[in-house]
């Protein structure tokens, strides 16, 4: 396999303009014809074309209408190449044969449930046509496509349709026709047996959009909350952005078998899991699953479809951007608080781990080997960078960059620098070394000493950044990082912050619109110095309010300060990130005593600080859910030198026991307030009201939380508890939270409920998914042998990418029995990667990457995972996906 460099970007040699494609879809074989205008870059370039094409069988070939002799071009397994194209504008017509029937990889044209549909990014459309298969070429689209009428009623691509007609033999045809050019990663074409709900919305300049969802007849009462989803984010869009749709007709697909979603011009499709939701089968997370999901496609209209990425290398600048606005999406539409300490707290479990480990990659790569893998990669880091500007230069300043980026790019393919350029120029800004957050890997460290001067009433706080060293990156520069300031007073307010000494220059400070006294600073050296003048007593300071900047801070401050933070500060992200710290601090020192053989004793301050939120009736209960849920095992093996799962696990679980039990009564009477809510909610069976109905599934999935506390208890009455709740439940939502306490529960009565459960359920594929990853996550003990046998369970099929994930990524996700020490999850895991690649690479990789941390566990575990991993490189046929994760994770 080959490594491709961003440094050997080349403008491509010849220009496609407009692209006519015509599909005869078949059961056996399906026929692409296209017909493209092409044109040299250069005049008179005498250059060889060269198409992309993977699995296809060519037809025929004709320059201006002429059938290409032999000599004139090559065909291989990647390519096909015309020796001597003429020198000026033609015409290229190629026919191809696809076989979408034997097709499993999810890219390309393929079959899902009966239906056609298509996944073309990164480059899944060379398995559609020959084609350069590369995002700055740009064209125009119109698709005719042909099919059985009453296999394929329903028959999409993007754009306006302009022409529908049966055909003869009971087929029917139907023209589509984008006039916004695109690359063709953007095109769509689904056929088969939908029906759609549908809608409009009316934009604010007057354009009538009819907006359709599309989704198997039965499946359509659930996509009420989709297309609520839906119209939210095109007015979000119109208010912040000022960005409106731009076609008169918006579809969504609702695909049960694909991999995530997908943003294509004005056809976006969905993994069924982020479209369909009913009040009876989801919760919180589904809901507010489905809001992100349908924002961030539809964002992507103007951040991706209307400017794209010049490269693949280049895929933050529209991933970062749009995972940004979907979480500005989201925090507009809830609490933006939770929705930051959600994002946080994502950032911490899979992108900080990524970043340290053997595949870290900034946020702009430097090189690749299978340009589809960038895709498995969360854009939370590029999310980050986004933000970064909008803190610095604040809601109108961010918003004026926004607008002059459109305003140069629009319909053009480009770079990162090019987005930077639009943010500095806009608003004449100094940004010094802030570029380095795309090509510099790894996590910054950033280091707080703070002291105070009574006598001169100043209180310095000093900075000191440190970048880790990553593969390939032995040296790094200092970053620019832009850190959120408060300084709390002893009664809890912040103190005004006028001016400080920097570089020993006096800065006047304003506040930028931030809440309370909040100033942002600009770090940007190795070691800096801040001293704040007229600062009346010892301030106890709030760092990094919202999480300014996505780095890892260690500073002085004292439990008390923490625990007055927790307390006090008007930032309620900081609040929660001073009990995280707390937290942390008391997991990892327990973890030592664990180490050592010594009691696990719990601290009492902590428990009363627990206490306290529990009890606080003036908090949002979303966010109570939040402050009392401990940082995951995953994060504080992630600050260990060697990571010690049983440790942390023991620690983390006595942690659970001993709050569950001394604080009982609090968690008992904190769930029946739930319960209250839940109950208001079924009594008077509202109507769909989006609003009530997400706020009473965040009270149902909190109070799960609740009861997968009280689970930790493995006494009696909570089994009964359970067990009670579970069999008097009137609907999914209280019966899964019973589910899920009796699932730790390593007794007989857990496979008899967990059995009763299918049984009752089997006939609502998400809810069985949900089943099926609760049971791969339990920690009960020997649950790989569980596993194994669910494999062979009715409910189960490898093709499937949603049961793959819930069962084989859910167990990958359970850290007792994944890093079990006889090694039977890692074998386990290892031969499913085998399977699996050979049906679904993509899936494999996926799966692979928990592999790639090996050398942070003890030896016994290091042998075992890396036998593991040359076990699979060994394997016959390996796809370059896993090949890249395996590989890179050995080196
Ligand atoms: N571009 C796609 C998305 O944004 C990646 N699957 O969802
Ligand atoms: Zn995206």
């Amino acid at each position: 396999p080959k490594e491709i460099f961003l440094k050997d970007y080349k403008q491509p040699d010849y220009f496609f303009h407009n692209v006519y494609l015509k599909f005869t879809l078949g059961e056996e074989k399906t026929i692409v014809s296209s017909k493209i205008v092409v044109s040299p870059r250069l005049e008179g370039s005498t250059s060889p074309l060269v198409l992309d094409g993977v699995d296809l069988k060519l037809i025929s070939l004709h320059v201006n209408g002429k059938e290409l002799k032999n000599d004139d071009f090559r065909v291989d397994s990647r390519h096909l190449t015309l020796t001597s194209p003429p020198i000026e504008k033609f015409t290229l017509e190629i026919v191809t044969e696809i076989c979408t029937q034997t097709n499993t990889s999810l890219e390309g044209l393929y079959k899902s449930s009966g239906n056609f549909c298509t996944e073309c990014e990164a480059e899944g459309f060379r398995k559609i046509t020959f084609y350069q298969d590369r995002p700055d070429i740009m064209a125009k689209y119109t698709c005719r496509i042909e099919a059985d009428k009453s296999l394929y009623p329903v028959l999409l691509s993007n754009g306006n349709l302009i022409e529908q007609g049966d055909l003869e033999g009971g087929k029917h045809y139907v023209i589509w026709e984008d006039p916004h050019v695109k690359p063709c990663y953007l095109f769509a074409l689904v056929a088969g047996q939908l029906e759609s709900r549908d809608d409009t919305f009316v934009t604010r300049s007057g354009r009538k959009v009819a907006l359709r969802i599309w989704a198997p007849a039965q499946d359509l009462p659930k996509t009420a909350h989709a297309m609520y989803s839906l119209k939210a984010a095109m007015k979000w869009d119109e208010d912040v952005f000022g960005l409106e749709y731009d076609l008169d007709l918006f579809n969504i697909v609702a695909i049960p078998d694909y991999l995530g979603a997908m943003e294509n011009k004005s056809l976006n499709i969905f993994n069924s899991n982020l479209v369909l939701a009913s009040p009876e089968t989801a919760t919180d997370v589904d809901y507010a699953a489905i809001l992100g999901a349908i924002g961030h496609e539809y964002a992507h209209n103007w951040t991706g479809n209307r400017v794209t990425c010049r490269d693949w290398f280049q895929l933050s600048l529209k991933e970062g951007l749009t995972v940004f606005r979907d979480q500005e999406f989201s925090s507009d539409m809830g609490s933006r608080t939770v929705k930051r300490i959600s994002d946080v707290s994502k950032l911490r479990i899979y992108q900080f781990p990524q970043d340290a480990g053997p595949m870290a990659h900034p946020v702009r790569p430097h090189s690749y080997i299978k340009a589809s893998l960038s895709l498995i990669i969360h854009f939370l880091d590029g999310a980050e960078v986004v933000r970064m500007y909008k803190t610095l230069l604040g809601t109108s300043g961010f918003r004026k960059g926004m607008d002059l980026y459109f305003k140069r790019h629009d319909g053009q393919a480009v770079t990162c620098e090019d987005f930077f350029a639009a943010m500095r120029d806009a608003n004449g800004a100094d940004f010094s070394n802030f570029l380095l957050w795309y090509s510099q890997a790894g996590t910054p460290r950033l280091k707080v000493t703070s002291t105070y001067n009574a006598e001169a009433k100043t209180y310095s706080l000093k900075f000191k950044q440190e970048v880790p060293a990553t593969p390939g990156q032995p040296v790094k520069e200092p970053m620019f990082i832009p850190v959120a300031l408060g300084l709390l007073g002893s009664n809890g307010n912040d103190i005004p912050i006028n001016s400080a000494y920097h570089d020993g220059k006096l800065e006047i400070i304003t506040s930028n619109g931030q809440p309370g006294h909040t100033t942002i600073l600009r770090v940007t050296k190795k070691e800096e110095e801040f001293v704040f003048n007229d600062i009346p007593e010892r301030p106890v300071p709030s760092i990094l309010r919202g999480y300014s900047a996505p780095v890892r801070m260690d500073s002085d401050l004292t439990d008390a300060d923490l625990y007055f933070l927790l307390a006090n500060d008007c930032d309620e992200f900081n609040r929660w990130e001073a009990g995280q710290i707390l937290a942390r601090k008391l997991m990892l020192s327990l973890v030592s005593d664990f180490q050592q053989n010594k009691p696990l004793v719990l601290n009492q301050k902590f428990l009363h600080g627990v206490k306290s939120i529990l009890g606080d009736s003036s908090l949002d209960k979303e966010f109570i859910a939040k402050a009392i849920t401990l940082p995951g095992e995953g994060e504080i093996m992630d600050t260990m030198e060697v990571a010690d799962p049983d440790a942390v696990h023991s620690v983390r679980s006595f942690i659970l026991k001993q709050l569950a039990s001394e604080l009982k009564q609090e968690f008992i009477n904190t769930v029946r307030c739930f319960l209250l809510y839940i109950s208001i909610k079924i009594r008077y069976n509202f109507s769909f009201s989006p609003f009530l109905s997400i706020a009473m599934e965040l009270v149902s999935s909190t109070c799960e939380r609740f009861t997968a506390y009280l689970g930790t208890l493995e006494d009696e009455a909570i089994t009964e508890l359970a067990l009670h709740e579970y069999r008097t439940a009137t609907n999914l939502t209280e019966q899964f939270a019973a589910l899920v306490a009796l699932d730790q529960i390593p007794v007989k009565i857990r496979d008899e409920v967990l059995a009763d459960f299918y049984d009752k359920w089997q006939h609502d594929f998400l809810v069985v998914n949900k089943w099926l990853a609760l049971q791969a996550m339990s920690d009960v003990p020997g649950n790989v042998e569980n596993v194994r046998k669910l494999l062979n369970h009715p409910a189960f099929d490898m093709r499937n990418t949603n049961k793959v994930h819930s069962l084989i990524g859910g167990f990958r996700g359970s850290p007792v029995n994944f890093h079990s020490k006889d090694g039977s999850g890692y074998k386990f895991l290892g031969e499913m990667v085998v399977q699996l690649d050979k049906i679904n690479p993509q899936m494999a990789s996926r799966m692979v990457s928990a592999f790639s941390r090996w050398k942070r566990y003890d030896e016994t575990r290091q042998s075992l995972a890396k036998a593991q991993l040359e076990m699979i490189l060994a394997a016959n046929g390996l796809s370059e996906n896993v090949f890249e994760i395996a590989s890179k994770s050995l080196a």
